[in-house]
């Protein structure tokens, strides 16, 4: 891929040098302080990485290389009669920084069909698995299977010289994105449409096709997975998925074991998972009613029960954004415009109505608002896609977008391997005694 490259490479190069005068200049000044809490409290509010492709920021929500979603909506090109981005073209844009015009998208499109195959070892090593093996286990196992494929790993071992490892992180990125929806997709047919797989169609665009891989012709669908792959791509550098990638990358590690350790980190319930739950929680409180438009008071009562029990309200809460975030805005506008009378959207809508106050009652929350993954669910189960085992799949695929974008700028900026320092409960005892030393006093 010629161009993109190059013109990535051009980017790198001049940032690269300005931050080398940045930190010349400017590399002892302080950026904040640390407390004791924090280190106890899962780094909290500490700025401690870089991360280029986009920025999060508490009350607006994030936005991709200065760009907010509405505004991607506008601006990013789109397929064909629809009217959400193409989630290449903010690939493109997260990775050079500059919006693409449509040509620049199509390039990326037909790049990626060209660099689409995936081994056989690769659906063998899936079909060892158990048939009930977690959709995201799946996902993982064939990452990793499909690591032989690496050309950082190759060209590592044969002894590249450092000066090189973005290129061999950028083909590996690129491979990896452009076969993922195909992976994904035979894990989807594989577990839940009896191994009926599904050949790709090389005149669609990456989120069209891999919706047709799936089974979901529907232009209706198509348009979702075009918004489903651009809203979840990236949120900023510390959540988990982002954070991981980034780290394991810092060893050297290829960014296909690199993605890997970050999908293993959207697996959990407190991140990606959560969008599974959601609509299992919501599927239960609508069995254990047993109605399919559980009232406002119903959902009241059903939010208590579940704190009650000692879980979290999945889909609710952040630790980073203290509004309702813009991904769910713009999953609501979408309902609004294609299923306005879908009973489980509308039963989303009501629990948006329901649970922030009773979070917010509690005291303890610091942002009762919904997140990403209290809306995703109902879209997908409006178009019939209600396997919510698979949902956190479709999460990883467009999380690829953002971490190994993030990964191509680690590499071409040389970050080193990252260490932060930790210390013992011991050590900050006889700190607060006055008597050792901590963080370097
Ligand atoms: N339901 C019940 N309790 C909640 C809660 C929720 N939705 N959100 C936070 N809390 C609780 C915390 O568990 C914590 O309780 P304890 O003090 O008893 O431990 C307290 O409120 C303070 O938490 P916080 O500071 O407001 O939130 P954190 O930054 O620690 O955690 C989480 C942020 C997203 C993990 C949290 O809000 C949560 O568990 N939400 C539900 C799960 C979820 O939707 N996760 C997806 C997040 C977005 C994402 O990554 N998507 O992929």
């Amino acid at each position: 891929m010629g161009s993109l490259k190059a013109r990535f490479k051009e980017k790198a190069d001049s940032l690269a040098i300005e931050i080398k005068d940045i930190l010349k200049t400017h590399g002892n000044k302080v950026i904040g302080e640390v407390q004791l809490s924090q280190i106890y409290q899962g780094m909290r509010g500490i700025t401690g990485l870089v991360s280029e492709t986009s920025l999060l920021d508490a009350q607006e929500g994030i936005r991709f290389r200065g760009y907010s979603i509405p505004e991607l909506q506008e601006k990013l090109p789109k397929a064909e009669g629809g009217s959400e981005p193409l989630p290449e073209g903010l690939f493109y844009l997260m990775l050079v920084g500059d919006l693409p015009s449509a040509n620049d998208v199509e390039l990326v499109t037909s790049n990626l069909q060209r660099r689409s195959h995936v081994p056989n070892h690769v659906f063998d090593t899936i079909e060892a698995l158990p048939i009930n093996s977690h959709p995201m286990t799946q996902f993982v196992v064939a990452i990793m299977a499909l690591q032989t494929e690496s050309h950082y790993q190759k060209r590592y071992a044969a002894g590249m010289n450092k000066k090189d490892y973005w290129d061999a992180v950028f083909d590996d990125a690129m491979d990896l994105i452009a076969r993922l929806p195909r992976i994904a997709a035979y894990i989807y047919r594989r577990k839940y449409k009896n191994g009926e797989h599904i050949q790709p169609n090389g005149l669609l665009d990456w989120a069209g096709n891999f919706a047709h891989m799936l089974g979901y012709d529907d232009e209706g669908f198509m348009e979702l997975m075009r918004l489903y792959m651009t809203i979840h791509a990236d949120h900023e550098g510390g959540n988990v998925s982002a954070h991981t990638t980034h780290l394991v990358g810092s060893a050297l590690s290829d960014p296909y074991l690199s993605f890997a350790a970050g999908m293993n980190g959207l697996a959990g319930p407190l991140h990606g998972l959560a969008n599974q739950e959601v609509i299992k929680w919501i599927f239960e409180m609508r069995e254990e009613l047993n109605t399919e438009s559980p009232s406002k008071e119903q959902i009241a009562e059903y939010v208590r029960k579940t704190l009650t029990a000692g879980k979290v309200v999945p889909g609710y809460g952040h630790a980073v954004l203290r509004k309702t975030d813009p991904r769910f805005t713009a999953q609501m506008e979408f309902g609004k415009k294609h299923m306005p009378e879908d009973p489980l959207v509308k039963t989303v809508w009501n629990i948006y109505e329901t649970v922030p106050p009773i979070l917010q009652s509690l005291g303890k929350i610091k942002n009762p608002w919904p997140n990403v993954d209290a809306h995703s669910g109902a879209l997908l189960v409006h178009y019939g896609m209600v396997e919510y085992d698979f949902y956190t799949v479709l999460f990883g695929v467009s999380r690829a977008l953002g971490v190994l974008a993030s990964l191509c700028w680690d590499r071409a900026l040389s970050l080193p391997i990252e260490r932060p320092k930790s210390v013992t409960t011991d050590l900050v005892k006889s700190w607060l005694k006055g008597e050792g030393e901590i963080w370097g006093e």
